[in-house]
């Protein structure tokens, strides 16, 4: 093989690049490298002959002066309207590239475009510590047509792979790379069939290539390629509709190990308790649900009483994952042998091929250092000397202080209070940091404002307290101390609480339960239409929340007002 020579396997499974007019319809067809060539785009004859090179190695005309692609077409036997594959075919293509690893510098996976993002999905999972490009290309009109996608598509992705180390499992079709497991099929006819909604393309061909370095999967150390073959097949897709009946159920059952639930919006489902509670059964028996709207764009959040509902019956976030991506990983992570279901439900969490976008670390516990935000207050905060620096730092103070104390961040509050800020001022949403760290659940910060003396009934400008917001975030440890510090929920907190109590009694919530009597709530408090939780409960047949009901009866009612 000449210098500069990169070498590329093509593996043929089928798909409309290939495919022929059969009786009307059109049907997988064999022989594509013969087909390839015959076209000098393809195959540069005369350069082969020059070469020697063996029958079954084609070489593209060169692309540089110095270097030459020569691939190999690999037929896979039978050939494959993609909408036939399943995970069975894609582990055989998992494996194909395992066997020609190391005799090649990448790999060019040519599949029908029906299914081809879950194809790339489910082969981003399999192969673990990819080092070599991997690129899924197919057509929407068969490359034996005069005027077809497919020729662009395939030298395009031979091309990409030929000449840059992308080390992931990519998509290519209409003179862009994604990375596979974030793209989805969006047009039955378009030659822009394929769309990235959550990450933008890892590359764009042009009369330039453009390669987004900074989105390009580094590789991670030295580690060699693994192929994870056990991927499991009991997993399956379910798409909530408005009215969806609990009937459900049916689906739900065993051998089904794991289901991607499409839900609306922004992961929002009904509240149905009759659903919700199929649910829940479901996911206590073992079923692995994860979350994923069937928005096209955005991500799974518990922004909504709906969402949140999802997430009490024990559905995982699958946050910005495509439902295809989404599918792959379940596989993956039940298939993996020696792991407990809780191993399983975290594997789920974290993003393990750059298939979603978890919250980041900052967005959970922003940080006011080390960002713009937080070079600004530093610069803000040193000036001094002018009315105006020392009005503006005043009424930004607040605000700081409430941030730091949302992300429980004592260094950051530690510096406002140096600087001279008053820790029990109100945010423009009436908030003192007490409610900021109360909604946080940091205890650490509620401990510290609470020895800094701030008020611990304050209401903010909705009338609500620190302490109903740790109820409502479920933070137990922030109630304790709260509590501890003479904290209690208002006359008007706990009428209204009426309502929320029986409906956690219908769904059998006995943690939420749990915590509105930790914070002094009546759970004897009826609901909006007289009944009581405990009136719920029994007639729901939630027979755990009724016992720990009735063990409070003596004591249900003897909570004591905060006074107005
Ligand atoms: N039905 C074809 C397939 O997925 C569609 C295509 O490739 N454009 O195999």
């Amino acid at each position: 093989m000449a210098r500069g020579s990169r070498r590329l396997l093509a593996v043929y499974t089928g798909g409309t690049i290939g495919m022929r007019s059969e009786l009307g319809v059109l049907m997988p067809g064999t022989g594509l490298a013969a087909i390839l060539r015959t076209l000098p785009m393809f195959h540069d004859e005369e350069h082969a002959r020059a070469c020697g090179l063996s029958e079954d190695i084609l070489v593209l005309p060169p692309a540089t002066p110095n270097q030459r692609i020569l691939y190999t077409v690999l037929e896979c036997q039978p050939l494959f309207d993609s909408s036939d594959m399943t995970i069975a075919e894609w582990v055989r293509v998992a494996q194909t590239i395992e066997r020609h690893y190391k005799q090649y510098h990448g790999f060019v996976v040519i599949h029908g475009t029906d299914t081809m993002a879950f194809a790339a999905s489910m082969l981003s999972f399999m192969l673990e510590n990819l080092q070599k490009t991997v690129i899924l290309t197919g057509a929407q009109v068969s490359i034996h047509a005069l005027w077809s996608d497919g020729r662009e598509n395939l030298l395009g992705a031979l091309l990409m792979a030929g000449q840059y180390v992308i080390p992931e499992v990519c998509l290519f079709f209409q003179n862009q790379l994604f990375r596979g497991n974030r793209t989805t099929k969006v047009d039955a006819r378009r030659f822009a069939a394929f769309c990235s909604p959550n990450l933008p393309p890892l590359a764009t061909v042009g009369a330039d290539v453009t390669v987004n370095r900074e989105l390009v999967r580094k590789v991670g150390g030295k580690a060699g390629l693994v192929v994870h073959s056990s991927m499991e097949q009991d997993v399956g897709l379910l798409r909530l509709y408005p009215g969806i009946p609990a009937a459900v159920r049916a689906f739900l059952q065993p051998p089904l190990k794991g289901m991607v639930m499409e839900t609306f919006g922004s992961g929002n489902g009904p509240t149905k308790p009759d659903l919700l509670q199929e649910l829940q059964m479901a996911t206590k028996r073992g079923l692995v649900i994860v979350n994923c709207t069937h928005c096209l764009q955005g991500t799974v959040t518990t922004d909504y009483a709906a969402g949140m509902a999802m997430e009490g019956a024990g559905v995982i976030s699958g946050f910005d994952m495509t439902s295809e991506a989404a599918l792959a990983k379940l596989s993956y992570v039940l298939g993996q042998p020696g792991l407990s279901l809780d191993d399983r439900k975290e594997l789920l969490t974290k993003d393990l091929r750059g298939e979603m976008t978890p919250p980041s670390v900052e967005e959970c516990q922003p940080s006011l250092q080390g960002n713009t935000l937080g070079c600004g207050v530093s610069w803000l905060l040193s000036l001094s000397g002018s009315q105006e620096a020392d009005a503006l730092r005043n009424a930004l103070m607040p605000s700081l202080a409430c941030a730091a104390a949302h992300a429980g961040n004592l260094e950051v509050l530690q510096v406002l209070v140096e600087l001279g800020s008053d820790l029990g001022l109100v945010d423009f949403n009436g908030q003192t940091p007490l409610h900021a760290a109360a909604r946080g659940g940091h205890v650490e910060a509620v401990t510290m404002l609470l020895q800094g003396g701030v008020d611990v009934n304050t209401r903010d400008t909705d009338g609500f307290s620190p302490l109903l917001l740790a109820v409502r975030g479920r933070h137990s440890g922030v109630i304790g101390l709260l509590r501890e510090a003479g904290a209690s929920l208002s006359t008007q907190e706990l009428e209204e609480a009426g309502t929320e109590l029986c409906r956690l009694a219908y769904r059998a919530d006995l943690e939420g339960l749990q915590v509105w009597w930790q914070a002094g709530a009546d759970l004897g408090q009826p609901g909006y239409d007289g009944h009581s939780a405990l009136h719920v409960a029994e007639a729901a047949g939630n027979l755990a929340v009724v016992a720990f009901l009735q063990s409070l009866e003596g004591a249900v009612g003897a909570q004591v007002p905060c006074p107005e």
